[in-house]
């Protein structure tokens, strides 16, 4: 039946008529498919899982979608008035490609959402941070009163948040979806940083990087983290741009200055809030605060507000996270490490009074694991790998530090309590995604966490 309709279809646009092909069905495609239903247009959906669970009740709920899946007719991309994909769906694909090539227009989900939105949207991107970034700054505006959608590659999908009517949009968005976006004007957006990642989907870090940069084509203020060397260089001109540094920090930018015997997050020379305030840990989550300071500010929310935000904000799960203390031994659940860049701030983050044992491993991503042999060599006591890309890992560190490998979580905990002295911390920072072994982070962290509780 649905062949039948599908042929149907594509006959229609033959003749005039046309549907918009949406590719991928996990939260991203079904959010896409519920708005265009939901202005009248017709829509095909395609899904390379066979099994697809949530076919029937799409199918049932949303009157004249049809979803087909598994093996896909190249024909169906080539007839598309217009084709969404998803952004784990790369658009080099040799049908997106050819679709392409006959004029056929490819679009994301925030591109669809850039077209709808009239509130002002703050957008952020970078390898590391965004999450906590982007929190941070919807914490900002709702101290401030403010209604705020916060979400996008966040979990909830960017389509989603415009059910609710917000006076601001705050979006976390990846490179992946930063591919298939043109027309967003955000009032404020940022590179928070640029480290590898993803690096079997680009060519290299600078072909990475400028899909990055994509974000800052027609913001309205354009923040700046002065402290890494691939986004100082995404801006020629300083029109329009707000700088962060974890540096002392120019007349209009945001960074920290040493006064009085404590370390000030400043506007200028205008102090804010002390360091020692914040309840995240870590330089890398003070330049975080700053990067959200800066954002928050060009966008017109009030520092009072900010203020507020900064000093209850404990961050997000599975981000550096303590989870138990036991026999002078802190262990720590940073399941959100999913990349070298990561887990090297997760390192250096953290204070123990003796050593780290780091657990790491899992799908690297075709990454280069080398920059982390440093700060292994000074903190780590020795490292405990799991996952398929363990031995990859294990090369890049060069024996600088004992290599323990491990068969599942519940074995890396327990191997890793056997090494632990009194006054480590017991650090999982995997610098890898988790798909190899788990659902995904967080499934990666609960696993962790219960394996530690089974300790104590
Ligand atoms: N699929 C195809 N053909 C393909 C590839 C995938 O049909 O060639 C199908 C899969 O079978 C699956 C669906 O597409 O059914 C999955 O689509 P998706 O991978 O785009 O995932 P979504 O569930 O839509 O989630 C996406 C983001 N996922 C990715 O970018 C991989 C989520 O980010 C995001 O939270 C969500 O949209 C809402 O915006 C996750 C992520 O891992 C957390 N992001 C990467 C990261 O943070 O490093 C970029
Ligand atoms: P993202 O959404 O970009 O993955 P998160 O805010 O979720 O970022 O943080 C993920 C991990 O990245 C954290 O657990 C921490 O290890 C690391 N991290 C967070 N902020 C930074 C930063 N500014 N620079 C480098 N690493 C960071």
């Amino acid at each position: 039946m649905a062949i039948c309709a599908v042929k149907k279809m594509v006959a229609e646009n033959n003749s005039g008529k046309s549907y918009i092909l949406v590719v991928g069905l996990g939260v991203t495609g079904v959010s896409v498919v519920e708005f265009l239903i939901a202005r009248g247009k017709k829509v095909i959906a395609v899904d390379s899982r066979e099994d697809l669970p949530v076919k029937n009740e799409l199918e049932k709920r949303l009157q004249g979608l049809i979803i087909k899946t598994g093996v896909i007719d190249e024909d169906l991309y080539i007839n598309a008035e217009q084709i969404i994909v998803s952004p784990g769906v790369p658009v080099s694909k040799s049908e997106i490609r050819k679709a392409v090539a006959q004029g056929v227009e490819v679009a994301g989900d925030v591109e669809l959402f850039a077209r709808e939105v009239s509130a002002p949207v703050i957008a952020i991107t970078g390898s590391n941070g965004k999450s906590t970034v982007t929190t941070l700054v919807g914490e900002m505006a709702r101290k401030a009163g403010i209604s705020v959608g916060v979400g996008g590659n966040l979990g909830v999908p960017v389509l989603e948040l415009l059910k609710q009517d917000a006076e601001l949009y705050v979006l976390e968005l990846s490179s992946f979806q930063l591919e298939t976006l043109y027309s967003l004007q955000p009032v404020a957006a940022t590179v928070l940083n640029i480290s590898p990642d993803h690096m079997d989907r680009y060519n290299d870090i600078n072909d990475y990087a400028m899909t990055k940069q994509r974000i800052y084509k027609q913001a309205k203020n354009i923040v700046v983290n002065r402290d890494d060397n691939y986004v100082k260089k995404m801006v020629d001109a300083e029109k329009n741009v707000t700088g962060f540094t974890v540096s002392v920090p120019g007349i209009n930018d945001f960074g920290l200055r040493d006064i009085d015997n404590k370390t000030w997050l400043c506007k200028g020379d205008q102090k804010i809030i002390a360091e020692s305030d914040l309840r995240i840990g870590g330089r890398h989550n003070t330049s975080n605060a700053l990067a959200a300071l800066a954002l928050g500010e060009v966008a017109g929310l009030p520092m009072i507000a900010m203020i507020e935000a900064l000093r209850e904000f404990g961050g997000l799960p599975h981000r550096s996270q303590w989870v138990a203390g036991k026999d002078d031994i802190d262990w720590y659940n940073d399941s959100k490490g999913t990349n070298a860049g990561a887990t090297l701030a997760a390192i250096n983050g953290l204070t123990s009074k003796n050593k780290l044992v780091l657990i790491a491993g899992g799908l690297a991503k075709d990454a280069d694991f080398t920059i982390l042999k440093e700060a292994v060599k000074n903190k780590v006591r020795c490292v405990v790998l799991i996952g398929r890309d363990a031995g990859k890992i294990e090369h890049d560190l060069d024996n600088v530090v004992p290599v323990y490998h491990a068969s599942s979580m519940e074995n890396a905990v327990n191997v890793a309590a056997d090494q632990a002295e009194s006054g480590d911390a017991v650090l999982l920072s995997p610098a890898c995604a988790s798909f190899d072994m788990f659902n995904n982070y967080e499934h990666r962290g609960e696993v962790f966490v219960r394996a530690v509780e089974k300790l104590l």
